[in-house]
């Protein structure tokens, strides 16, 4: 199924499900309100120079206030599911089970039922980056306890929230975690990762605590509540930069089992990609260690890990050209050292409000085609899918002719994987419900449907034009029109 460029038009299968998603952290405020504990993003934020113009999550949208607007917002868009998160601190402020936050409870079981009696199933995110400070303090994901803590925090999750929430996601984006917070330092908790170990055992810690939770709702609550749980995981589309080299589309390859079948594969099949436990290991043994900086699985653990998704949550946004990077070798120790490609973009693709995002629908097919073909065919939700701007007004910032493009497209890209290629994709969620705190970028970079007018003391939000044309999407189950001009438009509003 690679793309022909014409536009498809068809409807989705009758049970198709739509939602929309945000995050705790990006959205809540309220951030030292009712008991609520640090978090390391709250951390973060309040260190200089981490974030641009040191914006904060203090206040940002605070859905914790407005969570009934929001929940009437996801009406008007007429979706059926939403995707938010729990934030840990909030309902256990050291992180530990020994001390629950019961208005941390309330805010979430508020959120549930308006979100019910509004007939709208939420889709509940245990991890979506706030991780307790206080576990931080103990080493976080570098610490094996933690995954104890975790499981503890999720059983909690399950008790509370699992008579109402049958929809599970266990993290949100491990890459993003590891590589941006124990990496390249960008994100919380801030880490850089020199000898190219941290970011291996933190990955190879949050494997473990997946699949303890999986099992933890498996064998406590899956009879009773009849829910599903898996995880999400972001990758980009690696297309070879030149399909006819066989280094570019080798590269190609090894860039999608880096970033994605890491965390797949042994979900999946119980352990890392080959091509993942060979570059390192054979980079480990270039630099004199005895052993790999890639962690091993024991064979229970990978019996346990084995299987652990019910479904797969894919996190998409764009596409790049890949390359084979022989020169990547000499450069430090470490995930991009030993991964050995290197990305470009066609100059043709247009841009976005962040740097990382161009606007290439044809990465959906390829990507949705790339996981069915790779994995034994699982339920694919796509969990987040959108595109940014830096809009220099609220007027520029509504009229987003930008996004309507960004989301037509890359829904049809997905409708084509359905219907051309028989991909089975169940749902799909737009990134993000309205404008947030968009992590290091601040409150720069809008992703949102909804328009946030950060000065007004309600955090006001107005609809921008992409809410009506993925509404219309939505009422449409697809897209039922005459054809209409497939021209791209500038990213940038
Ligand atoms: C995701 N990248 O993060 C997150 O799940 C959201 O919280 C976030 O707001 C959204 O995408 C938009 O960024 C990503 O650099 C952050 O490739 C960075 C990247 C990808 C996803």
């Amino acid at each position: 199924g690679s793309s022909d460029g014409k536009f498809l038009y068809g409807k989705f299968p009758d049970d198709f499900i739509w939602s929309s998603a945000t995050s705790s952290y990006q959205i809540e405020g309220a951030w030292d309100v009712d008991g609520k504990g640090e978090s390391i993003w709250d951390r973060f934020v309040h260190t200089s120079g981490k974030v641009y113009n040191n914006d904060t999550g203090d206040v940002a949208c605070e859905s914790y206030y407005n969570y009934k607007t929001d929940v009437q917002l996801l009406k008007e868009l007429g979706v059926s599911h939403y995707r938010f998160s729990v934030s840990w601190p909030r309902v256990l402020p050291n992180g530990t089970i020994n001390d629950i936050n019961e208005k941390g409870i309330t805010y979430y079981n508020n959120l549930i039922d308006e979100l019910l009696a509004n007939d709208i199933k939420p889709m509940l995110t245990l991890y979506h980056w706030d991780l307790p400070q206080k576990l931080e303090d103990h080493g976080g994901w570098l610490n094996e306890t933690t995954n104890d803590h975790f499981n503890d925090y999720a059983r909690l999750c399950f008790q509370r929230f699992g008579d109402r929430v049958s929809l599970w996601i266990t993290f949100n984006e491990p890459w993003i975690i590891v590589r941006h917070g124990y990496g390249y330092g960008i994100f919380a908790p801030g880490y850089s990762d020199a000898p190219g170990t941290k970011t291996y055992i933190a990955g190879h810690n949050l494997l473990k605590a997946h699949a303890k939770a999986w099992h933890t709702y498996d064998d406590e609550f899956r009879a009773t509540q009849k829910g599903t749980i898996g995880i999400t995981l972001n990758t980009g589309w690696s297309e070879p930069r030149n399909a006819s080299i066989p280094s570019d589309v080798e590269a190609a390859e090894r860039a999608m089992q880096f970033d994605f079948g890491w965390f797949a594969h042994p979900i999946y099949y119980g352990d890392y990609p080959d091509v993942m436990k060979w570059q390192v290991g054979n980079k480990s043994e270039a630099q004199n260690l005895t052993e790999s900086r890639l962690p091993k699985f024991t064979p229970a653990e990978i019996e346990s890990i084995k299987g652990t998704s019910d479904f797969m949550g894919l996190n998409f946004y764009g596409a790049g050209l890949t390359f084979n990077d022989d020169n990547n070798p000499v450069g430090p120790p470490g995930y991009d050292n030993d991964k050995a490609t290197a990305g470009a973009i066609d100059p043709a693709w247009p841009v976005s409000g962040s740097d990382w995002l161009k606007v290439t629908p044809f990465g959906m097919r390829s990507v949705l085609n790339w996981i069915y073909t790779t994995y034994p065919n699982p339920p694919i939700y796509v969990t987040e899918n959108g595109v940014s701007d830096r809009p220099s007004s609220k007027e520029n910032g509504i009229s987003d002719e930008a996004r309507t493009f960004y989301y037509r497209h890359y829904i049809d890209e997905m409708l084509k994987a359905i219907k051309l290629d028989g991909v089975n994709v169940v749902g799909y969620t737009a990134w993000s419900l309205m404008d947030n705190f968009e992590w290091a970028s601040g409150y720069r970079e809008r992703f949102g449907l909804h328009w946030v007018d950060y000065d007004s003391p309600n955090k006001t939000r107005t609809a921008k034009d992409s809410a009506k044309a993925y509404s219309k999407i939505i009422a449409d189950n697809g897209f039922i029109d005459e054809p209409v001009s497939t021209t791209p438009v500038s990213g940038v509003a």
